[in-house]
């Protein structure tokens, strides 16, 4: 498994396989739910804010979108294009949308892409809508995808570092994500988005290179291609079950927001309710302390003026 704690010998040496000119581009697409951090991830692999990535109920990035970067090494030079894509899994969208989505995010990786990267927030649970991530992945592109599927977790500072995280994993972690985790073993890495440590970044992306090359070779270098993504749908059309799991599935999350948009409402309505009645509090203490203030005055004027016509039958 990757991750972890930096080795210190930077990212110099990615090239460790035999760098065929075929092999030297690589196409890499990110998947997952919205705030799972896709764009941090795919900005630190580019090595810049090429996304732009927030803390957001809604996708931000709303369509897909591709980037890329030259990594140089003494020898070649390798392209790296990265798919960023909205949250597949969370749009107020049909299915249908969401397979246009996907064919425009096949055709922007030409030839296929090399490795999906399937994201998660490694700070997060990991809930029944992740496993149902993951399923819908395997309907919409087919079992093969799996053999291009890296499994990335961000938030790798949240979670206090790799070996916290593995302890987690195992101590806590459902069953599903611990059979993914066995099952990917070679292809899970942590990644921290936010780390201004250049070594620490250099690590991640090795370690992260290490499965795309490892992804890479398992598949002979074949990447998963906009052909075989038609035949899978010719092959396996969306079945009527499928699609029901499917739609099941986006009415779920639009659900989930709902509740989460209502039960923020509702707090917000408490919080102003009880901010009127505490200022009611204060006005009507106020009007009492300005009764009273005229009371006094009042009071006063009378004593004066009674002590004044003394004054004068004197
Ligand atoms: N602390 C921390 N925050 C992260 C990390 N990765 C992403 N984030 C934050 O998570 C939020 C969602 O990230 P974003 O990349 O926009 O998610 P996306 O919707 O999947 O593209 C943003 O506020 C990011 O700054 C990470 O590794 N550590
Ligand atoms: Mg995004």
């Amino acid at each position: 498994m990757g991750g972890g704690g930096s080795d210190g010998d930077g990212y110099s040496d990615w090239a460790v396989l035999p760098c065929p000119p075929r092999l030297a581009d690589v196409s890499l697409a990110l998947v997952g739910k919205v705030g799972s951090g896709k764009s941090a991830t795919a900005n630190c692999i580019l090595g810049d804010d090429a996304f732009e990535s927030k803390d957001s109920y809604r996708a931000v990035t709303e369509t897909c979108q591709k980037r890329s970067r030259e990594f140089h090494d003494g020898c070649a030079t390798r392209t790296v294009n990265v798919i960023d894509t909205p949250g597949l899994f969370d749009m107020d969208s049909t299915a249908e949308d969401v397979q246009k989505e996907i064919a425009k995010c096949m055709d922007m990786a030409k030839d296929g892409f090399d490795a999906m990267l399937m994201v998660f927030s490694a700070q997060s649970r990991f809930s029944c809508e992740d496993e149902k991530a993951i399923e819908s992945i395997k309907l919409l592109f087919g079992n093969e995808v799996l053999d291009h599927m890296i499994l990335v977790f961000t938030h790798g500072d949240v979670v206090g570092g790799e070996s916290r995280w593995k302890k987690k994993l195992t101590d806590s972690a459902p069953a599903y994500l611990q059979d993914m985790v066995d099952l990917f073993a070679d292809r899970v890495v942590l990644f921290d988005n936010n780390t201004s440590d250049m070594q620490q970044r250099e690590y991640q992306l090795k370690n992260l290179f290490r499965a795309v090359d490892f992804v890479i070779s398992r598949n002979h270098g074949r990447p998963f291609c906009n052909q075989m993504f038609t035949q899978i749908k010719e092959m396996h059309p969306v079945s009527i079950s499928n699609k029901e799991i499917y739609d099941d599935y986006l009415k779920q999350i639009s659900k989930m927001v709902e509740e989460k948009l209502n039960s923020t409402i509702a707090r917000l309505e408490t919080q102003l309710h009880e901010e009127q009645k505490e200022r009611q509090a204060v006005e009507n203490s106020l009007r009492e302390e300005i009764h009273a203030l005229k009371d006094s005055l009042k009071k006063a004027e009378e004593e004066a003026n009674k002590s004044s016509s003394k004054c004068i039958i004197l």
